[in-house]
C-alpha cells in the first residue's frame, strides 16, 4: 500500500464554522452599512481573512482607511471567537473521526490546509488536534487559496510528493488550488458548485473506506477519474 498525503480543510470539511464567519461578519458588515446574503456568504469560504473583507466592503461600494479596515478585522474576529469558544466535539462534521481514524490506522500521513488563522485553536477544542501530522493554516501562507501554497506546504511537511496527495475541500477556491497543486481534489458539498474537482461527495458519510482504500491501491487517481461511476 502507497503512503498518501491527505490533506482536510477545516472550515466546512471538519467543522462547520461558516455559520459563525457568516454571523460574526454579518454583524460587523451591518455596523458599516453593508449588507449581504447567505449566498454573497459561499463566496467567502476558504478565503482569507482580508480578502473576505475587501469583498464585503466592494459588495457595499465602502472604502475604509487602512487602520479602520484592520480595526474592522480585528473585531471580526473577536466576535468570532466568541463563538469559537463555545465549541465542542459535538460540532465535527459526521463521519469525519472515521475517516481520520481508519487512514491513521493504515498509517497515512494526514494534514491540515486552511486558510485560517484559528485552525490550532478551533482543532484544540474539538480535540483533533493530535490527529494531525502537520497543520498549515493561514499563519503559514503568503498567498491563499486559489494559489496552491497551503497545500503545496503540507505536502513538504509530510515528505510526501504533491502527486501523492489527496485534498478534502468544501470551497471552490480550495478545488482550485489543490488542481493547481496537481493533488487528487475531493470536493465536499454541492457538486454543481464544486465541478471542478475530480469527486464530489455530500459529506464524509457518502465516503466508503472501499474508496480509502482504492486510492492508497493507486485504483483511483487524478487519470482515471472519467473512468469511475462518479456524477462527473
Ligand atoms: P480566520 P478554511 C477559511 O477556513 C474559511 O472558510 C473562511 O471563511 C475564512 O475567512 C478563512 O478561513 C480565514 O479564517 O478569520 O479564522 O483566519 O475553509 O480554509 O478552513
Ligand atoms: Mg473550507
Amino acid at each position: 500500500m502507497t503512503k498518501k498525503g491527505f490533506i482536510f480543510d477545516l472550515d466546512g470539511v471538519i467543522v462547520d464554522t461558516a455559520k459563525y464567519h457568516f454571523l460574526a461578519w454579518k454583524k460587523l458588515a451591518k455596523g458599516v452599512g453593508v449588507d449581504f446574503t447567505e449566498i454573497q456568504n459561499e463566496q467567502l469560504k476558504g478565503v482569507s481573512r482580508q480578502k473576505s473583507l475587501e469583498k464585503i466592503l466592494e459588495w457595499g461600494n465602502k472604502t475604509l482607511s487602512e487602520e479602520e479596515f484592520n480595526r474592522l478585522m480585528s473585531l471580526k474576529n473577536e466576535d468570532y471567537l466568541t463563538y469559537v469558544e463555545n465549541m465542542k466535539e459535538e460540532e465535527i462534521l459526521p463521519d469525519v473521526p472515521k475517516v481520520l481514524n481508519f487512514l491513521i490506522s493504515k498509517e497515512q500521513p494526514l494534514a491540515l490546509g486552511s486558510a485560517s488563522k484559528n485552525a490550532h485553536t478551533i482543532l484544540d477544542k474539538v480535540n483533533l488536534l493530535e490527529k494531525f501530522d502537520a497543520i498549515v493554516d493561514g499563519n503559514g501562507v503568503k498567498i491563499g487559496k486559489p494559489n496552491p501554497e497551503v497545500f503545496l506546504n503540507a505536502a513538504k511537511l509530510l515528505g510526501v510528493n504533491p502527486n501523492d496527495c489527496i485534498v478534502f475541500e468544501d470551497a471552490k477556491a480550495g478545488i482550485e488550488a489543490a488542481n493547481a497543486a496537481h493533488m487528487i481534489s475531493i470536493g465536499i458539498g454541492d457538486q454543481s458548485v464544486l465541478n471542478e474537482a475530480d469527486y464530489v461527495f455530500k459529506d464524509f458519510t457518502e465516503i466508503s473506506l472501499d474508496f480509502l482504500e482504492d486510492i492508497m491501491a493507486n485504483k483511483i487517481t487524478k487519470q482515471t477519474k472519467t473512468n469511475l461511476s462518479n456524477d462527473k
